[in-house]
Parts: structure tokens; sequence; C-alpha cells
């Protein structure tokens, strides 16, 4: 039995309520509510967002004493939280109905923890990239020894699609995630998917109807007025525990090499496709706003580059081979769509509709002298995205008139990342574009690209742009990951 848990984004997200209904929706079995820096009044609104009918499959690293209020019975204490407490605490816990969690970085502690504990994360099981200095302190070949502890042990730590199912093979009976949900929240869903059809590969026992861990069995514990929650009367209220850092950061961990992508055929949850249906302005709000173009260097492949920019967080990626030929670009495109799939990402190919096409792709993208965009709507369907170049006003008018679904506006400055160059258009140029697209009640959304570099959004978007591509600045940053977050707070 292995179980898949989710612990919330450290901070308040936006709509994060609605995204956790529909993460239990999807089959979620347990979710940690964990927010360090959240005031109660934040904590409990974020719980007052979450259906009556799934808080039984919470669990709380803070503000224990709201459990009560909401019918909630999964306490986590920390590490140190733990030791505070007595072995009787946890007994009465759990004799109260409580089902108590907590974290442990040691395995071998496993041999005097609680068995009132109904289960312990253990980690980090694996290096996060962003969090520095949050190492795993496991050996490669790792197994899990449980030291007589006869409940379960879920990995956590730098955990996502390409290597939970080495986590799950050093003996775990689960894994938690937090990154791999959080780092794109429009994509937790696709991701939380993702890692449930990966857990429940042939492989590993399935993850069924019924769980390991107490009260998790589905259904059992979802109505707030469930008797069992009667007992909650009599819980001794906790303090509210302020944990700080026992959850690894917002990145994927290092990317585990023995996982073959080829291995199984990951068959993506796929992203809701164009909906025709669709104005232009909502389907502005699925087109991300940092776009990856994919690019190949003397020591770097275009899968290379593109596991690069997955990596550091980004989720639009498009392929963009240049000067070979299109049965050349197939099983390029083909691994690129197996490693986006496992990262939930949407990939956006350049010029060649019939390979985005062959591989279903999220989307398409051509040049001013590529297919026109009817053409290429006519071939691979309406509910594929187009994406089309422009570089002048004409070209934009063109663009809204063939019905492309955003618009790749540049070159900002000179970049070698591209040959034949047409105009810079620099700061200036975007500013009057912009003005224009305002003035013409346009709303195509218009994504800057070429040279653009971290230091650049705030100014480029303040033209009014919806968001940036960019290749050479996430290349060949020193730390990918630390420029994604860069980018990312700059096109807030
Ligand atoms: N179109 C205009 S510039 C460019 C394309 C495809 C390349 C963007 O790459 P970089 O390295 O961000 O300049
Ligand atoms: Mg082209």
């Amino acid at each position: 039995m292995k179980e898949l848990i989710v612990i919330t984004h450290p901070k308040m997200l936006p709509g994060e309520a609605g995204m956790i209904n529909q993460l239990f929706t999807h089959g979620l079995m347990r979710l940690h509510v964990r927010k360090p820096e959240a005031s109660e009044a934040q904590f409990r609104a974020l719980l007052e967002g979450i259906h009556p009918q799934f808080r039984g499959r919470i669990a709380l690293h803070q503000y224990h004493a709201l459990a009560k209020d909401f019918g909630i019975t999964g306490l986590h204490f920390t590490e140190s939280n733990r030791l505070a407490q007595s072995e009787e605490t946890f007994e009465e816990l759990k004799n109260n109905g409580f089902i108590i969690s907590t974290s442990l970085h040691d395995p071998a502690d496993l041999e005097t923890l609680s068995h009132g504990v109904a289960y312990a994360f253990l980690g980090p099981v694996f290096d996060s990239i962003s969090k520095e200095g949050y190492r795993s302190k496991l050996p490669d070949n790792f197994r899990l020894e449980k030291y007589g502890f006869p409940n379960s042990v879920i990995a956590l730590g730098g955990i996502h699609a390409e290597n939970l199912k080495s986590a799950l093979e050093m003996g775990f009976d689960g894994a938690a995630v937090l990154g791999s949900i959080w780092q794109n929240p429009d994509n937790a869903i696709a991701q939380f998917e993702l890692l449930k059809s990966l857990q429940t590969s042939p492989s590993h026992p399935a993850f069924q109807q019924t769980s390991s861990i107490p009260g998790l069995k589905p259904g059992a514990r979802d109505l707030a007025s469930d008797d069992e929650f009667l007992s909650l009367q009599s819980f001794p209220s906790h303090p509210a525990f302020q944990q700080t850092s026992s959850i690894p950061g917002l990145k994927p961990g290092a990317r585990d090499s023995k996982i073959d992508l080829n291995e199984k055929a990951i068959h993506c949850p796929r992203f809701q496709p164009r909906d025709p249906e669709l104005g232009i302005d909502e389907i502005a709000a699925v087109v991300d706003k940092l776009h990856f173009i994919s690019n190949e260097t003397s020591n770097m492949s275009h899968i290379d580059s593109i596991r690069l920019a997955l990596e550091a967080g980004c989720r639009w990626i498009q392929l963009r081979v240049k000067n070979r030929p299109e049965q050349e670009l197939l099983p390029i495109a083909r691994e690129a769509t197996r490693l986006c799939d496992s990262y939930g990402a949407k990939l956006i190919i350049n010029d060649f509709p019939r390979i985005a096409l062959a591989v279903e792709a999220y989307g398409v993208h051509l040049g001013l002298a590529d297919m026109p965009v009817p053409d290429a709507r006519a071939l691979v369907g309406k509910k594929m995205i187009i994406g089309g170049t422009a570089n002048t006003w004409e070209d934009i008018v063109r663009r809204i008139d063939e019905g492309a679904d955003y618009i790749g506006l540049g070159p900002f400055r000179f970049t070698a990342t591209k040959q034949n160059l047409s105009p810079i258009l620099g700061i200036e140029g975007y500013r009057q574009l912009m003005r224009r697209m305002k003035a013409a009640g346009h709303s195509t959304p218009i994504i800057a690209i070429g040279g653009i570099t971290a230091d650049d959004i705030a100014a480029i978007r303040a033209t009014g742009i919806h968001g940036v591509a960019m290749s050479g600045a996430l290349i060949t940053a020193a730390d990918p990951q630390k420029t994604f977050y860069q980018i990312q707070q700059a096109l807030c």
C-alpha cells in the first residue's frame, strides 16, 4: 500500500482552497496543511474554504487547537515538537481518535518512536536543488529499515515525477510531495494525477481504495458530523506550533538518473486542451507568463536544455530545433513530450505542425515565414494552442486576424540565439506597439522575446505585455533555479 500525501505550499496562494478541493476531488487522501508564517486567521480562512466533506483527510502542522472546529483528526508534530511531548500525550490523542504524524531525519530514530504515531515523514530523501544545504544524508543505495516501527514511514524531500519510483523502491510506505505540486499551482492537479498514476504503475502495489494509514479509507472520515468527531470535545488544546524548516524547498530535487523515461508509457493527464469556445481573454489565462525556448550548444542538446528549464521550474516549453529536417525532429519531440509530461509541463513545437500533431503537443508556434496560422489550424484542429511570431504592428494585426492564440513579439534586443533577426524593438518599440494594441482594443497575449534577462522583465512588463520567452538567460544562468525565481517574481 503506497500513500501519496500532499503538503501545502508554505505561503498562502490565491485560490488555494479551491485547488485543494480539486485535489481531493481527484482522489487525494491526505493533505498536510503547513503555513509557517500564517496567522491563525489566515489558517482558519483556508480551512473554511476546504469543503467539510474533505476535512477529515487533513493533518495540521500548526494551530492544532483548530482541529475540533473543523472536524480535523490529523495532527502533525515536527521533530522538535514531538520530542517536547510525552508518550502519554500521543497515546491520549490516539485514544481520542486523532491520527498523529511526525517528521524525522534519522531512520534510527524509528526504533524509539512512539507507536502512537500513525505515520512518520523521513527525509530529505533527495537533495533539494532550491534549498541550499538541504541535502539528503541517505546513501545512494538506501533501503529503509524500520527498526520495528509498525506503522507507515513516508518519504519526504525533493520527490517528483522522475524519482518517485526510486523513493518507493527504497521501501517507503508512500511519499509526501510539496514542490512538485505547488511549483506551478496552475498545474497542481495535473501533477497530482501524474504522481498518482506513477504510484499505481504496475511495478508497484496498486494504491487502492483502502489505505494503511488509519482513517484514510475514502469516505470514512469525510463527514464533519461523523460520530467519531464527537470525541473531539475532550481534545486537550495544544499550542500552535510554528514549524520552520523540516520541509524541503519548492523545487524538485536532483533528478534521479536511474529512471528511464522510456521505461513506461507515461500517459500525461493532459491539460485541458484549448477550448474552441473560449474567448481570447480566457485563452490568455492559460498562456504561461514564462516560455522557455530550447536551444543546443556544443555541450548541451535540446533535451538537456529542456531538462534544465524544467528543473528550474518552467512549465511552458517550446522545442525550437533549427536546420534539421522534419523527420529528425520526431524522436526529439517524442523525448521532449515524455520529459515535459513527467513534469506536468506544456510543450509547444516550433515550426512543425505535423510533429506537434504526432506527439499531441499542447501547441505549435509559427514564424512569419512558416505555415500560415489558418492552414496550421486546419491541420492541428481547434484544440491546440497556436502561437505566431510578430515584429511589426502589421504582423500583430495579421496574427490577430489569423486567429493566433498568442503572439511572440520581438526581438527585444540582439541575441545570438536566433539567426536572421528582425529589427530590434527595444523597450520603446514594445511601449508603442502595446499602446496601439490597447487603442485598438486587442487583448491577444503578447510574449516578448529576444535577449531578455531577469533584469529586463519589470520594464517590459510595464508596457502591458503578457509574458516573456527566454532561452539564453536560463541556459547560461549560474543558478537556473534562482534565475527562474527572480523571473517569476518579476512576472507577478
Ligand atoms: N525569436 C526572436 S529572438 C528568439 C526567437 C526565437 C530567441 C530567443 O532566445 P534568447 O536566448 O532568449 O535571446
Ligand atoms: Mg519558424
